[in-house]
């Protein structure tokens, strides 16, 4: 199963704390993305998280925890998350919650089932900014940085270029996953237009996709690769998007 998010390109992120309702859930669920990933930054608790889960496994979707509070972890997912915060210096964020989580939580974590994420924050408004007190990249090599350090000296499976709310900057994205060698990029933040997931897809492994499904369902499903390359062919027979 790990080895399943190797493939994945679209992935949708909800948040457990958020309203939606169950039309909107289940075409989520049955959009054709590759996976829903549940997590958000705040007002988690295990009830509102076990509910959400119960609610998506009506589907066949793969399902997997984004670990933010360490008194949320639900049993029953597909992976489990567990981002370590590069760009903080508040040591609670990489390894101090993750030792309390771990110490109360060993006996029901399966490891095999476990997925460390590299997590790199560069929207200095976000709730997970402020939370984390992250120190922003300035520059495009500041980030690659990060990409190395999660890839070359940790060995973490994935590294999570983090603009949450905000669309990114591609050519640093781009720049970062040329650095990668074993980790697989993922994107999230600001995808809110077909056309935006198509230059995201460009330069990242997966995106992710979360805010636009609470504001426009409709807009959040053309996201996904699958109706993109339907909606491109409709529009114009010519199309140029290709990554599919
Ligand atoms: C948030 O990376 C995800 O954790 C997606 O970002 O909500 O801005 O789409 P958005």
């Amino acid at each position: 199963m790990k080895t399943d998010l190797l493939n994945w390109k679209h992935v949708f992120k909800l948040d457990p704390d958020r309203y939606l309702d169950d039309d909107d859930l289940e075409q989520i669920c049955r959009s054709g993305t590759d996976a829903i990933i549940v997590g958000g930054s705040s007002g988690i608790t295990y009830d509102n998280t076990a509910d959400l889960l119960s609610r998506i496994r009506r589907f066949e979707v793969a399902c997997t925890l984004e670990i933010s509070d360490r008194d949320a972890i639900v049993p029953g997912f597909d992976l489990y998350f567990i981002p370590v915060v590069l760009n903080t210096e508040d040591g609670a964020w990489i390894t101090g919650q993750h030792h309390k989580a771990i110490r109360e939580n060993s006996s029901i974590l399966d490891f095999d089932l476990v997925v460390p994420e590299g997590y790199v924050i560069l929207n200095k408004q976000s709730t997970a900014a402020l939370v984390t007190g992250a120190h922003i990249p300035e520059t495009q090599e500041d980030l690659t940085a990060y990409a190395l350090m999660a890839d070359r000296l940790f060995h973490m499976p994935v590294f999570y270029i983090e603009y949450s709310g905000i669309f990114g900057d591609m050519t640093w994205v781009r720049a970062a996953r040329a650095t990668l060698r074993g980790a697989r990029l993922f994107y999230g933040g600001g995808i809110r237009t077909p056309e935006q997931a198509v230059c995201a897809l460009d330069a990242a492994d997966t995106i992710v996709v979360g805010n636009i499904i609470y504001e426009n369902i409709s807009l959040a499903l053309a996201t996904v690769p699958g109706r993109l390359k339907h909606k491109s062919e409709e529009n114009n027979h010519e199309s140029s998007h290709s990554y599919l």
